[in-house]
C-alpha cells in the first residue's frame, strides 16, 4: 500500500502508471468498455476498463464488483475535463481486497432518516455527509486559527465537574467515588478562572445536555467553543462575536467551495456575513413580536418561531441583547441601567437557523453573584472556588459559547444539526 497514490494527488501523475486503493461506488458497462468509480477518502475517480486491453480474469473481476468492495486499482492517469474531478484512470489490473458479505444497505435511492442514522457508520461514506463533515473540519481549524492569531491561550476544561455550569434541568449525573459528578454543560466557569491568568482564553470541546426534546437543533452531546476575555464588556463581547462568525463563514466560502457545491448551498446568502451585525434589544424584540401578532410576554425567553421572525428581517446574523434576568443563567451581570435585565446577547443566524451563540458579561460583584446562586438554589459550596474569582482581584470580563454543529448546519445549509457531527447523540440514540 505504501506506493499507492491518493486520488487528490492524481494531477501530479498524469501519464504515469500508478496504483490507488479505495472502495467501489458504482460500476457500469457498455459491452466493450466498463467503468468503475472508486472513492479513496481523498476523492473520487472514474476508472475505465477497456475489455480488449485487459485479460479475461481482470474483466471477470471487474464484472463481479459490488458496491463498497474494497480494492486496489492499477492504471494510467489521464487528464479529462469531462471526468468528475478532472482525471481518469485507464485500468490495467485490479486487486480485490474484500468483497461485501451482503448487499450494501445504503443504495442510491431515498432512505428514511432513521434508517440512515441507524447506519451512520456507513452513511458517513456518502458524498453529502463527507462534504458536511469536511466543512466541520475546516471550521474547527478556522476556530483555532482565529484565536491563535489573536494571542488567545487555549484552555482544556474538565468534562467531569462538581458544579452545575448552566442549568439544573439538563444534567447528566454520574457517581464519582461516592460523590455526584456532572458531565460538563459548559467550560465557562473554568475559562473565567483562566482569564485571570492569561487575559484572553478559550476552550473548545464536547459539552453535554440531557435534552429531552427531539428537535432539529438539539443534541445531547455537542461541541462548543467558548472564549473568555478579561477587561472586556458586553459591547466588546459582541464585537468579538461578529468578527469571529464572519471569519468562520468566509474561511468556509474560500476553502470549501467544492463541498458547498456538493451540498447545493446557496453561497450568495453567506456573502453578506460581515461586521457590523444588527443589534436589537430584548425590549424592542418583544415589542416587534407583539406587533407581528406573536403571543409573547415581557420576561419569557424567545422560542424558535420568535427567533425566526426576528432574523428574517436581516441578511446577516442579528444580536438580541439584554434579556430579563429570569430567562437567563445565574452568572450574567446585572444591567446597571435596568436591573430587571442582564448584560447578555444571543446571536441568531439568518435563514431560520436560530441561535448559534449565547454570550454575556459576567457578574463580577461577589455579593450579587452569591445572592444569585442562592436565588437559583444552587449548592453554594460547589461554587466556593468560582466566588473566589470575585474575592481576589475581581475584574470585568465577558465571553460566549458558539455551538459548532448549529454553526456548521447554517454554513452548509443543512436543516438538521445531527448530520454535522460524525456520531450524533440524541435522546433516542446511543448507537452507533
Ligand atoms: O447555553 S448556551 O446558550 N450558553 C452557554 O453554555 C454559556 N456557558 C456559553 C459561554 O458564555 N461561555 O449555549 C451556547 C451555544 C448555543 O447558542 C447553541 O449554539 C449551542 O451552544 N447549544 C447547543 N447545540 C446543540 N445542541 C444543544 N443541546 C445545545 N445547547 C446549546
Amino acid at each position: 500500500m505504501a506506493n499507492t497514490v491518493e486520488v487528490c494527488d492524481l494531477k501530479d501523475h498524469v501519464g504515469a502508471e500508478i496504483e490507488i486503493a479505495g472502495w467501489v461506488e458504482t460500476t457500469r458497462s457498455h459491452g466493450k468498455i466498463g467503468f468503475v468509480v472508486v472513492r479513496d477518502g481523498t476523492g473520487v475517480v472514474q476508472c475505465v476498463v477497456p475489455k480488449k486491453q485487459v485479460d479475461e480474469a481482470t474483466w471477470d473481476a471487474f464484472s463481479g464488483l459490488a458496491q463498497e468492495t474494497s480494492l486496489g486499482v492499477t492504471g494510467e492517469v489521464r487528464a479529462d475535463d469531462r471526468a468528475p474531478g478532472g482525471y481518469e484512470i485507464t485500468l490495467t489490473a485490479l486487486d480485490v481486497l474484500a468483497e461485501p458479505v451482503d448487499e450494501y444497505p445504503i443504495q442510491p435511492k431515498e432512505h428514511g432518516v432513521e434508517f440512515l442514522l441507524d447506519h451512520r457508520h456507513l452513511w458517513l461514506r456518502s458524498s453529502q455527509q463527507r462534504a458536511g463533515l469536511r466543512v466541520r473540519d475546516e471550521v474547527e481549524k478556522a476556530i483555532h486559527d482565529f484565536f491563535y492569531d489573536r494571542d488567545f491561550v487555549r484552555i482544556d476544561t474538565p468534562i467531569l465537574t462538581g458544579a452545575i455550569g448552566e442549568s439544573a434541568g439538563t444534567l447528566f449525573e454520574t457517581d464519582y467515588f461516592g460523590e455526584t459528578a456532572y458531565l460538563a454543560q459548559t467550560g465557562q466557569l473554568y475559562v473565567e478562572a483562566a482569564a485571570a491568568a492569561f487575559r484572553k482564553v478559550y476552550c473548545f470541546g464536547p459539552t453535554f445536555r440531557a435534552e429531552k426534546s427531539k428537535t432539529r437543533r438539539h443534541l445531547t452531546e455537542f461541541w462548543m467553543v467558548e472564549p473568555e476575555v478579561a477587561f472586556a464588556d458586553s459591547d466588546d463581547n459582541m464585537r468579538l462575536q461578529e468578527e469571529f462568525v464572519s471569519y468562520l463563514v468566509h474561511r468556509a466560502l474560500e476553502r470549501c467551495a467544492d463541498e458547498l457545491e456538493t451540498l447545493e448551498r446557496d453561497t450568495a446568502a453567506l456573502e453578506p456575513v460581515k461586521p457590523p451585525f444588527p443589534r436589537v434589544s430584548y425590549d424592542d424584540a418583544v415589542t416587534f413580536l407583539q406587533e407581528e401578532g406573536h403571543e409573547i410576554e415581557w420576561g419569557s425567553d424567545l422560542g424558535a418561531p420568535h427567533e425566526a421572525a426576528i432574523s428574517e428581517q436581516y441578511d446577516r446574523p442579528v444580536f438580541v441583547y439584554n434579556y430579563p434576568k429570569e430567562a437567563k443563567a445565574f452568572y450574567m451581570k446585572e444591567n446597571p441601567d435596568d436591573p430587571r435585565t442582564v448584560l447578555c446577547d444571543d446571536l441568531l443566524a439568518p435563514e431560520g437557523y436560530g441561535e448559534i451563540i449565547g454570550g454575556s458579561q459576567r457578574e463580577d460583584d461577589y455579593d450579587r453573584l452569591r445572592r444569585r446562586i442562592r436565588e437559583e438554589q444552587l449548592p453554594e459550596d460547589a461554587y466556593a472556588w468560582y466566588l473566589d474569582l470575585r474575592k481576589y482581584g475581581g475584574f470585568p470580563h465577558s465571553g460566549f459559547g458558539l455551538g459548532l454543529e448549529r454553526t456548521v448546519a447554517w454554513i452548509t445549509g443543512r436543516r438538521h444539526i445531527r448530520e454535522l457531527i460524525p456520531f450524533p447523540r440524541m435522546i433516542n440514540r446511543l448507537y452507533p
